[in-house]
């Protein structure tokens, strides 16, 4: 997801789904507001853009990166939903928190997309500084909420 020389946000349209009916909920991490606000922002413009009705796209808040599964779960058990977007961003810190929390929340998004079949994005930064974290958020690296919102829509088009 973080890189800088793969951009997501460039597609064709033959891998884009018709997504003015499809229902999308963007579950957003609060720890990191400054960043994840701006990836919600890019995210919800985007699915605007490419045809989504505003009254078709929730947002859910959860605490921490770490209850991104826990609120993914909820959204994709409902079947008026037809994707989830998931928004964080854990910046490395000093001890092991950052590896256990990426981890569990990698696995934990795969594990609910795979139950409820149905795509569920990680979008969730994964940078060293906050500096990294604004550059992919927005900054000179683009904005993860954009290709967030690509992702989930060319997975309606599979
Ligand atoms: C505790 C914690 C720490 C240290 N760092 C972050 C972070 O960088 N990004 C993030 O989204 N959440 C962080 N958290 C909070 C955890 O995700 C989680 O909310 C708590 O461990 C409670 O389960």
């Amino acid at each position: 997801m973080a890189t800088t020389l793969k951009n997501l946000s460039e597609y064709s349209d033959k891998n884009i789904a018709d997504v003015a009916g499809k229902r999308f909920a963007i579950v957003v991490a609060e720890w990191n507001a400054q960043v994840t606000e701006a990836l919600f922002e890019g995210a919800h413009r985007t699915l605007l853009k490419e045809g989504a009705q505003a009254e078709n796209i929730i947002r859910k808040n959860v605490p921490g990166s770490f209850e991104l599964t826990l609120g993914a779960q909820w959204v994709a058990e409902r079947a008026d939903i037809d994707a989830v977007i998931c928004l964080g961003c854990v910046i490395q810190g000093e001890t092991r928190h950052f590896d256990f929390i990426c981890n569990a929340v990698a696995h934990g998004l795969t594990d609910v997309g795979l139950k409820f079949n149905k795509p569920v994005i990680f979008g969730v930064l994964t940078p060293n500084t906050l500096e990294q974290a604004l550059d992919r958020a927005g900054g000179r690296h683009g904005n993860k909420g954009d290709e967030a919102a690509v992702t989930a829509i060319k997975m309606l088009g599979f």
